[in-house]
């Protein structure tokens, strides 16, 4: 009885692919390199600073802003009701346009809370919600119409324009896992 011999390398069905295998290597390992000389130009990392048109910001500048908008606009219940911004452009009767404009809203979002944790907007309004992360990533999502979302990166700001149009509660929700107490983050917009 003959025993089969111990082969070692690959089944003659899977020779055919190895010059793809390598060819992957290969690809794979320039693209290694790659990546210190695109850091080096500037084309990634941090040298960037303006990924998904933000800039980075001091934590301290965006918390001033929080306290700022709470001062001005904030109420007993701890939320804050934000004026809006013009609802239409508006063509002066001397000819001069007036385009609609937003008004800014701040919202931080940290492990694992929104900060304030209730706006109060104004139906119809235009309004720029920026969001800011002084520890991870974030995902800001809201539905209205269909869902909109934002990535939010460590110390930079990202904004969503948004003319509220559905009265009543819209949720905000991280929609990127971002620690143990991910679930937990919840933030609220209430259209008056
Ligand atoms: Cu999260």
């Amino acid at each position: 009885m003959t025993q089969g011999a111990i082969r070692v390398g690959l089944p003659a069905s899977a020779k055919g692919s190895v010059p793809l295998l390598v060819g992957g290597f290969v690809v794979a390992f320039m693209v290694m390199i790659l990546i210190p000389v695109w850091f080096l130009l500037g084309a990634v990392g941090a040298g960037a600073g303006h990924v998904h048109g933000g800039a980075k910001i001091s934590q301290e500048w965006f918390v001033s802003k929080i306290n700022a908008q709470q001062q001005k606009y904030g109420l007993p219940d701890g939320s804050v009701r934000i004026p809006p911004g013009n609802k239409v452009t508006v063509t002066m009767p001397d000819g001069l346009v007036v385009p609609a404009s937003t008004s800014k809203v701040y919202i931080m979002m940290r492990q694992f809370s929104f900060t304030p944790s209730t706006v109060r907007l104004q139906f119809g309004g235009l309004y720029d919600l920026l969001f800011f992360s002084p520890d991870v990533f974030h995902g800001a999502s809201l539905i209205q119409d269909g869902s909109l979302n934002a990535v939010v990166m460590p110390n930079m700001t990202s904004k969503l324009t948004v003319r509220v149009t559905k009265l009543g509660e819209i949720q905000i929700l991280c929609n990127e896992y971002c620690g143990l107490g991910h679930h937990l983050m919840m933030g609220k917009i209430i259209v008056e």
